[in-house]
């Protein structure tokens, strides 16, 4: 149980629930972190003892795997248990809170016997921001409290703002068996709670993260009027220094982190892109305008695909002070995966959603707007989506809420990022669907109404750099190329690059603008295939009618655009 001493330091309400998790689950001793170096020295030490963790050659990086079965976050083990059934909507497990948190109770019994509790406070946004949040998390694993010391800001300030009266969210992880069959990720949004068992893998266990960040936040959102969203965002300055913030939302494993960490230079000698966010931003309205603050400390990032060539920016950070989960390892104790150059003989295969976990304080060109209170003016916003043919590389939509129904529709090739993904096309509505803690149909209503109180909406935009040739071969070359794609959207929202009226939107007139690839390459890239958007607004038809509150004015929306695909001449 906790000390005296250590009571103080929580303050009575968070020492109130920490006690009643310790008394069921019976842990050996209870650690509070302050998100010290030495502590994180400490779990590496640990980790190390134990054999849980193994040293690479680059320097101050270590290797762990977890169970082949845990290495993804589980869909079907994550449950948004609201009071109403409805509140969840038809895209979340639901269960009902008290039914579950009986059930996780009795999971937890013991679970910590013999073990240490972590007890981590944590604040997420820039401290002196007024869109901050705090939270205190709980885990009995080290390698899960490794992680979170590097993804999240873990201090005890998040403790004092507790104490003098302020909200927060409170989370309960413990691998107890690791059991698949006993694993649950639950959500109580109405209680600002999760409790997160049998499980140690990223989103499943690092609560701060998809759980608070994104869950439990888009609910609080809903309610106050802001945006929780699973978005990057970067500061591009261009050659006149003028700024501009650009983010996007894709799909898990769909190109966040590489658009993040873009080197504009390999591309376009006199531009600059620097990092806010590579996965998760809350946006908030101000004076009619859009911010974004990055609620995260570090990056937990896909390694497969990341190589000198594709984003040399992230393999010079991964070179140092990295933890690697379910990567390749060679014989020499290097880190490997698809796309790297295999110099050794490999003594374990990557899983294909191997990931590295890194601080993002460690980023060479961290933007400035990362420490500040209100962080970054937002300029324009992207959906983007993994797919093989029709959508082009890139369209500007015609306003902002034909921009919401574009994102509201998006789907895309499923990828490695979740254990239930088995190859087709998944419907991801801004690419939320796993992160969303209430009913999308809401979720939508309520991008529109925050549209509604900007002067002037920054563009939405749509980009896929995944499209591919008859050999199935990606025809865009993509990362730092995307680059030329950026350069034009910021010329559009300048009204300095012409564009091409199609029904879904503009696209680039790329007989002016360069893209640094052949005519043909950009035919392709351009199409606009007239049955397949036919299907494709259809089948978006199908999937919105799971929705009974699907807003009014996208349904009109979506019609308008539907005429407008069946009217269009094709062969001009
Ligand atoms: P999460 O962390 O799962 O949310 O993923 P993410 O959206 O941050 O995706 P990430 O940037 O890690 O990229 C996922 C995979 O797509 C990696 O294997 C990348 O190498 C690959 N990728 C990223 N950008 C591009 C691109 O422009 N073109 C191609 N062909 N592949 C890309
Ligand atoms: C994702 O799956 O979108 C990730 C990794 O960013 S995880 O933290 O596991 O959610
Ligand atoms: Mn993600």
């Amino acid at each position: 149980m906790l000390s005296k001493e250590q009571k103080e330091i929580l303050g009575e309400k968070v020492s109130k629930k920490v006690e009643k998790i310790a008394k069921i689950t019976k842990p050996k001793e209870i650690k509070i972190l302050k998100g010290e170096k030495s502590e994180v020295e400490f779990l590496i030490k640990k980790l190390l003892d134990e054999k849980r963790l193994i040293k690479l050659k680059w320097k101050n990086c270590y290797f762990y795997k977890t169970k082949p079965y845990d290495a993804a976050r589980s869909e079907s083990s994550t449950y948004i248990a609201t009071k109403k059934k409805e509140d969840a909507g038809p895209t979340n497990n639901w269960l009902d809170p008290n039914e579950i948190r009986a059930k996780l109770l009795k999971i937890l019994e013991n679970a910590m016997e013999g073990k240490t509790m972590y007890i981590l406070p944590y604040i997420l946004g820039p401290e002196s921001s007024p869109y901050s949040r705090v939270g205190v998390m709980i885990t009995d694993n080290e390698f899960v409290a490794l992680n979170e010391s590097i993804l999240a800001n873990i201090t005890q300030k998040a403790l004092d703002r507790i104490k003098n009266g302020e909200d927060f969210v409170f989370g309960v992880n413990s691998t107890c068996k690791l059991d698949p069959e006993n694993r649950y990720i639950v959500h109580f949004p109405e209680k600002k709670e999760v409790i997160s068992v049998n499980t140690e893998y990223g989103g499943n266990a690092d609560l701060t993260k998809k759980s608070h960040a994104l869950r439990i936040a888009s609910f609080q959102a809903k309610k106050e009027g802001w945006l929780a969203e699973h978005m990057m965002a970067i500061q591009v300055i261009t050659p006149e220094k003028e700024s501009f913030g650009i983010s996007a939302a894709f799909p898990s494993m769909c190109g966040k982190t590489n658009l993040a960490t873009i080197k504009p230079d390999g591309v376009f000698k006199e531009w600059d892109a620097k990092l806010l966010s590579d996965d998760i931003i809350w946006l908030h309205e101000k004076e009619g305008k859009i911010y974004a603050i990055n609620p995260e400390y570090g990056m937990f990032g896909v390694a497969s695909g990341t190589n000198e060539k594709t984003n040399s920016n992230l393999m010079e950070i991964l070179k140092e002070d990295t933890i690697f989960t379910n990567v390749g390892l060679t014989k020499n104790l290097e880190p490997w995966w698809e796309g790297l150059e295999l110099k050794d003989e490999i003594i374990e295969k990557p899983h294909p959603n191997g990931r590295f976990t890194v601080s993002i304080l460690r980023y060479p060109n961290l933007s400035e707007k990362f420490f500040e209170a209100y962080g970054l003016k937002i300029d324009a916003i992207l959906f983007g989506a993994r797919r093989r043919d029709l959508i082009p590389l890139v369209f500007e939509t015609y306003s902002w809420e034909e921009g919401v129904l574009f994102g509201a529709m998006l789907r895309s090739e499923t990828t490695a990022a979740a254990n239930e993904n088995s190859g087709g096309l998944n419907n991801d509505p801004m690419a939320m669907k796993p992160f969303c803690g209430y009913d999308m149909a809401k979720y939508f209503s309520h991008w529109v109404k925050f549209g509604k109180k900007l002067k002037e909406p920054p563009k939405i935009y749509f980009v896929n750099w995944f499209r591919r040739d008859e050999k199935g071969n990606f025809i865009w070359p993509g990362y730092n190329d995307n680059m030329y794609v950026i350069k034009w959207i910021i010329e559009r929202s300048k009204g300095k690059a012409s564009a091409i009226r199609t029904p879904i939107g503009f696209i680039p007139n790329y007989n002016e603008f360069d893209f640094g690839i052949e005519k043909e390459k950009l035919e392709k890239l351009f199409e606009i295939d007239k049955q397949g958007w036919l299907k494709e607004l259809g089948d978006a038809k199908t999937f919105f009618s799971i929705f009974p509150n699907f807003p009014k004015v996208l349904s009109k929306k979506l019609n308008e655009l539907e005429k407008r695909v069946e009217s269009y001449d094709f062969k001009r």
